[in-house]
Formats: structure tokens, C-alpha cells, sequence
């Protein structure tokens, strides 16, 4: 049987673990059957518990921009382990990983280090009440920016598969201070600060969306939300922590020509270990502790291996940074091919791409918000899943998921995947 000890492992999981997995997509509940365990990845491909290889579209959700076990970071992580892996103390690499952040993405001078994207997010928008002296956030119907409480609340990603956008547990309090807009609705954004006139500290939202397939803003929106925020004395918010040194050097500031007043990171600036951030200019980040009231702390920040993997991914993007052309040719390749045999077989789809991130949603309208992506045709999302797994194909286990592509894939991977697509029966 192709799936015997992964099926063992995860009947072994679950009775230690909620659902068998420490993060629900995981669990494929969305996709139906059980998850593969991973025994080791290199480059573009995973090997499972049963020695399946698989060519590899999610890369830890994005962070593997070169791919997986990528010989800079695993050197670093060796040699920075030999020392000692946590000490709770200043280390110089924090400092390096900082002054190349900072060097490398526009509009921000200071970076706080934490361990997750959750993290991340959740300290932004309380630095951005602290500095604007007011409650209220503005945050987009199926943008996922974490599980923190404030954000629970119309979640896209994990959240939305499994129904529970809006979680048990996320009080009244806390959900009457975030105001929800669809994406790409400048108008209803403008509304919703119409409505609550001075009292809403900022806007936040994923740039480039990924947490309910990977969905592109339009140049009126993005803009029109910059110009709003200008106007109205409310922060603007990227979380970049899916397109941040993936959609180019400078993320998503960069690659749509727009300023944000607080950007929040995870992913690529770990190197595939755990690590958030956020940035802004100095003004901004003096109201952070210590230099300021506002109260941010973590023992394992600005973990040396942490750090080390950081500083040796984000070294290589600086150095290489034609990674991002690369990328962005593969994944045009991957959508064509896709979008080609699609339509040989009739079957409804759109295709969403941005630089590396792409997704594809089986249903006939231009996919712009939650609400569009939320048409898909989930039974034959299941189909296409279970279909490429099967002939060793790794996508996302849910379809309000982005795939993330890694510069390891080579053309004939991609030709690969779109073989098997033309063998999957949907
Ligand atoms: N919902 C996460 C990606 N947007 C998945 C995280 C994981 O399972 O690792």
C-alpha cells in the first residue's frame, strides 16, 4: 500500500495530538483521506515515510525559496548549533540579520525579531494602537494574518477550510475592534472609515493575498487604501510574511510600488526556521519597549539559529536576487501549462499567479475576493489533489491556499506536474 506507514504514524498521532497535526490544514480534512509524513526533502522534492518522493509546490508554505535543505542554511544552522542554541542574551547575528533586512526592504529602519508570522501581526497592530491612540482595525474578509484573536474573525487559510472563520473563544470585546472590507472593495473600505470617523488605528492585509488562493489587488485598491490611510491618520499594515523576499528583494512594497507604514515577515526571513518580524521607520518602532510603552517581549527571539538560517537566506536573495525573475518564468511556465491541459479536459477553471505564487480555483469567474474563491468547485479540487498525490505531486491540501514555487524545480518537474495533471480524472 503506497501510504502504509504514514497511515500508521497517523493513527499513532492522533492519540497524542489534537487531529494528529500541529496545524489543521495539515490533517487534509479539506481534501478528504490522511496526511503523508515527511522523512526527509531535498531540493524540489519531499520523500515520505514510505519512500514516495514528490515534487514539492508548497515549500513549507513558502519559505524555501531555493528549496529544501539548501546547503547555505544548513551550515549556518550546524555551526551556529555547535555554540549553543539559545541563550536569551543579545548575539551579534541579530544584528546583522536586522541591518540586511533593513538594507534590503524599502520604508522601514528598525525590525523586531519574534518567532511567527502570528506573532508578528499580533505586535504590529498593538504598535499601531499604541502610536495612533486608537482600537480599531480594518482587515480583509478571508486575508489570514495568524491566529491571534484579533484576526480570527472572517479568517481565510486554515480557518476558512475547515468553516470556522470566525473561532469559539475570540470574545465579543475583542471582535467589535475589527472591521471587516472585502478585498478589492476600495469603496467599502471607504464606508466602513466613514463610519468610525477617528477611531480606527489602521489598515491590514496581505498584499498579495495567499490565504484564499494566491489573489493579485488591483492597482485602485492598493493604492486608493495608501492614499485613504494618508488621509485619514491610520497605518497601513502589510502582512508580508507569505510575499516578503519572495516577490522580490523589497516584497510586496517593492514589486506594487506602494509604502506601508508597518510590515510584518515570517517565512523566507526564517530560512525555514521559526521566525516573524516587523519593521517600520524609527518614529514608529520607538514606541515599542524598550525604547517606548508599547509591550512586546519573547525568550527564544532572536534565536542564534534562527537568525543564522535568516541571515544566510536573505545573504543569498541579496546576492542572487535574478532568483526572483526565475521564479517568476517557472511559475508563467507552470500556469500555462496548467491553464492548457485544463481547458483540453473542459473543466472550468481560473488561475491566479503572482511572481512564485499561484493558485488554481475550478470555477468560472475571475477569482478577486473570498467570496469568488469560495465558488470553486470543491469535488473536483479533491479529485485533482488526491489525483497529483498519487503520482507524486505535492500541492496544497486545501483550495483557499497558495502554492509557493522553490527555485530548485526544474522544467522538467514542471513538466511533470502538468503530465500528471492531464492523468488526473476530474
Ligand atoms: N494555514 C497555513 C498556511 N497558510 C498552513 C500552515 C501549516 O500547516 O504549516
Amino acid at each position: 500500500m503506497r501510504y502504509q506507514r504514514s497511515s500508521a504514524l497517523f493513527a499513532e498521532a492522533k492519540k497524542y495530538i489534537p487531529g494528529g497535526v500541529n496545524s489543521p490544514v495539515r490533517a487534509f480534512k479539506a481534501v478528504g483521506g490522511e496526511p503523508i509524513f515527511i522523512k526527509k526533502a531535498k531540493g524540489a522534492y519531499l520523500y515520505d515515510e514510505d519512500d514516495n518522493r514528490y515534487i514539492d509546490y508548497i515549500a513549507s508554505w513558502g519559505p524555501l525559496l531555493f528549496g529544501h535543505a539548501f546547503e547555505p542554511v544548513i551550515k549556518t544552522v550546524v555551526e551556529k548549533a555547535k555554540k549553543g542554541t539559545s541563550f536569551g542574551i543579545p548575539t551579534e547575528i541579530e544584528t546583522q540579520l536586522a541591518k540586511l533586512a533593513v538594507d534590503m526592504v524599502p520604508n522601514i529602519d528598525k525590525i523586531r525579531f519574534v518567532n511567527s508570522g502570528t506573532e508578528a501581526c499580533m505586535s504590529a497592530v498593538r504598535l499601531a494602537r499604541g502610536y495612533t491612540g486608537k482600537d480599531k482595525i480594518i482587515k480583509f474578509t478571508g486575508c489570514y494574518h495568524g491566529h491571534s484573536d484579533a484576526f480570527l474573525i472572517q479568517a481565510g487559510s486554515g480557518a476558512v477550510t475547515f468553516g470556522s472563520p470566525n473561532s469559539p473563544g475570540v470574545t465579543q470585546g475583542t471582535a467589535k475592534d475589527t472591521l471587516l472590507a472585502d478585498y478589492n472593495d476600495l469603496e467599502g473600505v471607504r464606508a466602513l472609515v466613514e463610519a468610525n470617523k477617528d477611531e480606527i488605528a489602521g489598515i491590514i492585509l496581505e498584499p498579495v493575498a495567499g490565504n484564499m488562493g494566491c489573489i493579485v489587488p488591483t492597482k485602485e485598491f492598493i493604492h486608493g487604501l495608501r492614499e485613504l490611510c494618508t488621509q485619514e491618520g491610520m497605518l497601513l499594515l502589510f502582512d508580508e510574511v507569505m510575499t516578503g523576499f519572495r516577490l522580490g528583494k523589497g516584497g510586496a512594497q517593492e514589486a506594487l510600488a506602494i509604502d506601508a507604514d508597518i510590515v510584518m515577515f515570517g517565512k523566507v526571513i526564517g530560512g525555514g526556521l521559526p521566525v516573524g518580524a516587523f519593521a517600520a521607520k524609527t518614529e514608529i518602532m520607538a514606541h515599542l519597549a524598550p525604547d517606548g510603552p508599547v509591550y512586546q517581549a519573547g525568550t527564544l527571539s532572536g534565536n542564534p539559529l534562527a537568525m543564522g538560517a535568516g541571515f544566510a537566506m536573505l545573504s543569498e536573495i541579496d546576492q542572487n536576487p535574478e532568483v526572483f525573475q526565475s521564479l517568476a518564468k517557472k511559475t508563467e511556465y507552470l500556469h500555462k501549462g496548467i491553464a492548457e491541459v485544463l481547458t483540453q479536459k473542459g473543466i472550468a477553471h481560473q488561475i491566479n499567479r503572482f511572481g512564485s505564487m499561484i493558485s488554481v480555483h475550478f470555477c468560472e469567474d475571475p477569482v478577486v475576493d473570498f467570496a469568488s474563491s469560495s465558488k470553486g468547485n470543491n469535488d473536483t479540487f479533491k479529485k485533482y489533489f488526491h489525483g497529483m498525490l498519487d503520482q507524486g505531486v505535492y500541492l496544497p491540501p486545501s483550495a483557499f491556499e497558495s502554492y509557493f514555487l522553490n527555485d530548485a524545480l526544474s522544467y522538467s518537474d514542471l513538466d511533470s506536474t502538468i503530465e500528471a495533471i492531464k492523468n488526473c480524472d476530474l
